[in-house]
């Protein structure tokens, strides 16, 4: 049997908008994936609970404005940690300017308000099989 996709979704520190990871965390179950939903923490916290669950993508989701510190922390952390391999990508209200920096930074993609959730199926399906 091939293998689900395993998908672990954070809200970056103290982002109180949960709306959105929430429902992106539902459309990836219905598209078959296995997701964890490990709601407010901090990258360190992120990274520790992707490294146990043997995820292959943290998603990452803020709407509040720290994303340039904390989701490059994100990646450094897990290369640090030698899992380099998992996909990182966020979602929010990110704003056009900091999206190739982000890239830069090691982020696979950003997904903005209204992002149709076929989208962000798509690039995991595609990149994670
Ligand atoms: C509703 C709302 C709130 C609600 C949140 C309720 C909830 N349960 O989520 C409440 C009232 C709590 C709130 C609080 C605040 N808010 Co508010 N909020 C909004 C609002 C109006 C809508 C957000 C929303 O629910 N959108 C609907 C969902 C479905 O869309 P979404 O979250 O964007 O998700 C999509 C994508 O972004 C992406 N996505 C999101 N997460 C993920 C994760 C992954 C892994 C992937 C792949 C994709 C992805 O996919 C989703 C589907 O397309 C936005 C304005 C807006 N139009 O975005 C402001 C907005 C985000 N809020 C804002 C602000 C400033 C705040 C406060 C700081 C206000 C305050 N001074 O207290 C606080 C935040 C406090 C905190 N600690 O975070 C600003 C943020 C500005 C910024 N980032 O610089 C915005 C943009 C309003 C504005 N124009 O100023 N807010």
């Amino acid at each position: 049997m091939k293998k689900s996709i395993r998908v672990l979704i954070a809200r970056l520190g103290m982002d109180a908008h949960w709306r959105g990871s929430i429902m992106v965390a539902r459309a990836l179950r219905d598209a078959g994936m296995e997701v964890i939903y490990l709601g407010n923490q901090l990258p360190g916290e992120i990274v520790e609970a992707a490294i146990q669950e043997d995820v292959d993508v943290v998603g990452l989701s803020t709407l509040s404005g720290n994303h340039m510190i904390l989701a490059p922390e994100v990646v450094k952390l897990l290369n640090a940690k030698g899992a380099k391999e998992k996909m990182v990508i966020l979602g929010g209200s990110i704003p056009p300017d900091d999206i190739p920096k982000l890239k830069g930074a090691g982020i696979g993609e950003v997904f903005g308000p209204g992002t149709p959730f076929r989208n962000i199926i798509k690039y995991i399906t595609k990149l994670a099989s």
